[in-house]
């Protein structure tokens, strides 16, 4: 819980310095890459990471704005966990493995389904086509098909990026931090 204090900390400094501190919730099927992600971008660089039973939140600084992002398992069982999250959300980053193309209908239904939420009707959708460094991996372009973005009524971007080597992780970023502060 000492990681959650000091976010908590972190959050009131963001308020005290006239920051403005976002809300994202980061989901994706498990094994997708979101704890991955969380780390290169909160640390630089690459943690071993486990199947994250719960969540993991970190305060991440970037282009002047500050994001606490909650990363929580995407384990089948873990799933229904998802709603306690959804409160005070203003950007979903969904990760999916766009290698793992025999679960991308399963990740299409999760979205759909997280997408139906009141809380998360109007957030702000950043969606990274992860491990972009795998031979097979989908594009951007087929992954938003598969997806079914383009039917989405939230305002969407879907950015390519390979969580190990930090590829794309900025991008997409900048992309969220000016489109939340559109809103
Ligand atoms: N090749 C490749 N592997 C990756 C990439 N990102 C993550 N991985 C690997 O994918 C596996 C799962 O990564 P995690 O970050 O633990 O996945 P997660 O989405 O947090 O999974 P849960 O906590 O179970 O929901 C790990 O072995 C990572 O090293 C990537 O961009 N490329
Ligand atoms: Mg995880």
């Amino acid at each position: 819980m000492g990681g959650y204090l000091s976010v908590q900390l972190g959050t009131v400094w963001a308020k005290l310095a006239g920051k403005k501190d976002y809300r994202i919730l980061m989901l994706g099927l498990d094994a997708a890459g979101k704890t991955t992600l969380l780390y290169k971008l909160k640390l630089g660089e690459v943690q071993n990471t486990i199947p994250t039973i719960g969540f993991n939140v970190e305060q991440v600084e970037y282009c002047n704005i500050s994001f606490t992002v909650w990363d929580v398992g995407g384990q089948d069982k873990l799933r229904m966990l998802w709603r306690h999250y959804y409160n005070g959300v203003e950007g979903l980053i969904f990760v999916v493995d766009s290698n793992d193309i025999q679960r991308i209908d399963l990740a299409k239904d999760e979205l759909t389904r997280l997408l139906a939420a009141d809380e998360l009707l109007n957030c702000t959708l950043l969606v990274f086509a992860n491990k972009q460094d795998l031979p097979k991996a989908l594009d951007a372009q087929t992954l938003s098909g598969r997806l079914g973005l383009s039917a989405l009524s939230n305002v969407w971007y879907i950015q390519p990026c390979c969580a190990s080597d930090g590829t794309g992780l900025y991008e997409g970023l900048d992309w969220l931090s000016s489109a939340l502060a559109k809103r």
